[in-house]
């Protein structure tokens, strides 16, 4: 499929995504996201990927919202139209989505971030929400995913200033996953996605959600959530393959069954 703003391939079991507005700092318009939720539902959709992966270029993985194109909007559009409420479909991909980030991932850009599952950074990523310096607020996310993430006093001290912060500190409040040299991002995110894809997607998919509902509910619901699907998965030929292959020690073969 053609595409203007985005590349996909696929290598092994893994679907990339990579952001290629090169001339914005991959800078969202509604095309490039559009192009985004496109991509991600066919990756979805297939059978033969287990894992998908975003990211962008060694400079910006996206520099946020198209501030060019959103610049004229009024409020009656923006309600009527529900503006960026399109970008939730990427939190809504049901496979795991890993985030390969280097350079700047600002407003919508590091929203979207926070939309993925597994978020690899480069030690060369940056991190804003910088919407207040605009004379806006975050819309795609950011107040709220930000704040589950790394609590309250972190999430007022980077919304309220909009300042830049960098891998490091990122790691240590737990807003990313790990982070790699630059010239190491690419293969680690395509090892961590292969490692992914190659489980039972039973499994990941499930897991995925269990997860997610830890944020949605409270503790004795997400655990009752949690503990009747890892009972299902009881029912599933991935779960005898699963436990056949430790038991006589050798890889397991899962079928997604
Ligand atoms: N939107 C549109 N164009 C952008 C954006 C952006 N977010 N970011 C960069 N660009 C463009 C620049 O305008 C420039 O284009 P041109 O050459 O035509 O002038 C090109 O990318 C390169 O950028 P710079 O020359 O500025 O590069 P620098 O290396 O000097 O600076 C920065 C890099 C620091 C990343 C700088 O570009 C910057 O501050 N960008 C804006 C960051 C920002 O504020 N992002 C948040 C936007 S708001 C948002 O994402 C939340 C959604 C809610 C609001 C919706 C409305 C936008």
């Amino acid at each position: 499929m053609a595409y203007d703003f985005i590349q996909t391939r696929v290598a092994g079991r893994v679907g990339w995504i990579t952001l290629d507005r090169p001339e914005a700092l991959n800078a969202l318009n509604a095309a490039m996201v559009s192009e985004i939720v496109r991509a991600l539902a066919g990756f979805g959709a297939d059978p033969d990927i287990g894992c998908v992966v975003l990211t962008g270029s060694d400079r910006a993985f996206a520099a946020g919202a198209d501030i060019k194109e959103a610049a004229g909007r009024s409020y009656p559009e923006t309600f009527l139209e529900n503006f960026l409420a399109s970008w939730d479909a990427i939190a809504h991909l049901r496979k795991p989505l890993v985030a390969a980030v280097a350079g700047y991932a600002l407003g919508g850009g590091c929203e979207i971030m926070m939309m993925c599952d597994v978020i690899i950074a480069a030690e060369t990523a940056r991190f804003a929400l910088p919407e207040v310096k605009i004379g806006v607020m975050p819309g795609a996310g950011g107040t709220q995913r930000l704040a589950r993430a790394i609590g309250k006093a972190k999430t007022m001290d980077l919304c309220l200033t909009g300042r830049m912060m960098d891998a490091a500190e990122a790691e240590r409040l737990g807003l990313v996953s790990r982070v790699v040299p630059a010239s190491e991002l690419l293969a680690e995110a395509q090892a961590v996605a292969e490692g992914i894809a190659t489980k039972s997607r039973i499994s990941t998919m499930a897991i995925k959600e269990a997860v997610n509902r830890a944020f949605e509910t409270s503790l004795s619901e997400g655990l009752l959530f949690e503990r009747r699907t890892f009972h299902a998965l009881f029912a599933t030929q991935d779960q005898k393959e699963g436990m056949a292959a430790f038991v006589e020690k050798r890889a397991p073969q899962f079928r997604d069954m």
